[in-house]
């Protein structure tokens, strides 16, 4: 039994597998975008968008438009965490009314699983980085959006393949297990590098 919710290193598995060469990745920030960084091999110029100099949330789903205006003919594929999504979600009416063809994958958390991350680098205690969303398909429907929730690891891949497949806005709650990013990439990775 695959585990589920899903792990950050599947998601980014499941996209690079789902997209061609010439798809496009838009990620928002959150943690995600540090599995991507390290994990997703691009295969062409200018297909994995990620901001890591504002880092500015909220950029996920105007990018993966943007990107699907310059390039129609391409799959572009939007992945937010829950915190990002909502800052800029309002544009979900701007997709549904330009009749764009893009898919936008939320990884929910309840948090900010990336200031969460930093917090235990840190040595700071777990506070406040917890927040409730909204039905995330229920959200997307009132847009005239088409949305799905995740429910197992293994029912992310075929879903994605039938949005990439399928002309429309595409929204996907996906919930995600972020345990191990305190271990993998503060513990471990820092004895790594110290033994190299
Ligand atoms: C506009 C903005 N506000 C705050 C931050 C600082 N920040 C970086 S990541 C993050 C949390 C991201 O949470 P979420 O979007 O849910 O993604 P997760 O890390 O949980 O996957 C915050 C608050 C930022 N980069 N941009």
């Amino acid at each position: 039994m695959t585990p589920f919710p899903i792990y950050p290193q599947r998601l980014v598995a499941d996209i690079r597998r789902v997209l061609p060469p010439e798809g496009i990745v838009a990620l928002d920030n959150g943690i995600y975008k540090i599995w991507f960084a390290r994990n997703y091999k691009a295969h062409n110029p200018n297909t994995v968008l990620l901001d890591n100099a504002l880092a500015t949330m909220g950029a996920g789903l105007p990018s993966a438009m943007a990107a699907h205006l310059v390039h129609p003919d391409r799959p572009v594929i939007s992945v937010c965490g829950d915190g990002g999504f909502m800052m800029n979600s309002q544009e979900l009416e701007t997709a549904v009314r330009m009749g764009m063809h893009i898919t936008v994958v939320i990884l929910r958390d309840d948090g900010y699983g990336m200031i969460r991350w930093k917090q235990a680098n840190m040595g700071f205690t777990d506070f406040g980085l917890d927040y409730g969303n909204p039905d995330f398909v229920k959200y997307a429907e009132s847009y005239g959006a088409n949305g799905y929730r995740v429910e197992s690891a293994d029912a992310l891949l075929p879903l994605l393949d039938r949005c990439i497949s399928n002309p429309g806005v595409h929204v996907i709650d996906c919930p995600v297990d972020y345990s191990e990013n305190d271990r993998i990439l503060n513990t471990e990775l820092r004895e790594r590098a110290v033994a190299i």
